[in-house]
């Protein structure tokens, strides 16, 4: 089932995500709903609080580009086994090393039609349970480790436009009153 995408300035995108207990059924077709959501909207990450739901759970496919990561420990089984999968699910994740600041360019489903330049870390290393409960460590560059600091802000209540200038911001938000006239 496709859910809706809460949209800036909404006041639920500032909501503070609680961590995941136990993986579920409600967690597993929440994470199934996620995926389709971010593919009906090509996005290639989505936060649970992107769809009202206030749970570490995000979900993400972003386009292989090459050596942009590395799954450095898949899972309880399979030790220290180098592949590279997608797409990706991400369960209570948590950052571990953050490498490099880099500006990229970034967008949001929830801040539709706006496009910045954000700093971010270009190489980081990020551990979570995936959606069958399996921890796992992945290894992540570029546009990846951009997608994941921009999932894992959302679940704190940040938004990417939140780096911005305070004139930059007062000019979107200006955008947007006007749109939804
Ligand atoms: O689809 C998305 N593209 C994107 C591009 C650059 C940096 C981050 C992103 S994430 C975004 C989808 C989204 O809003 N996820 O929260
Ligand atoms: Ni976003």
């Amino acid at each position: 089932m496709k859910l809706p995408i809460l949209k800036f300035p909404d006041d639920k995108l500032r909501t503070k995500a609680s961590k995941v207990e136990t993986i579920d059924d409600t967690i597993k077709t929440l994470v199934k709903d996620m995926f389709e959501t971010m593919y009906d909207s090509d996005g290639i990450g989505l936060a649970a609080t992107q769809v009202n739901q206030h749970l570490q759970v995000v979900v993400m496919d972003v386009p292989d580009s090459g050596e942009d990561y590395q799954l450095i420990l898949e899972n309880r089984t399979t030790k220290n086994k180098l592949i590279k999968k997608h797409p990706l699910c991400f369960i209570n994740p948590t950052i571990t090393k953050k490498e490099e600041k880099e500006i990229h360019t970034e967008g949001c489903l929830s801040v539709p039609n706006f496009y910045a330049k954000v700093e971010r870390f270009n190489h980081i290393v990020v551990e979570a349970l995936d959606e069958n409960g399996d921890p796992f460590t992945l290894e992540a560059r570029n546009l990846l480790a951009v997608c994941i600091q921009h999932e894992l802000d959302h679940l704190q209540g940040i938004l990417f436009i939140d780096y911005l200038s305070k004139l930059k911001q007062k000019r979107l938000l200006e955008r947007i009153k006007k749109q939804s006239l």
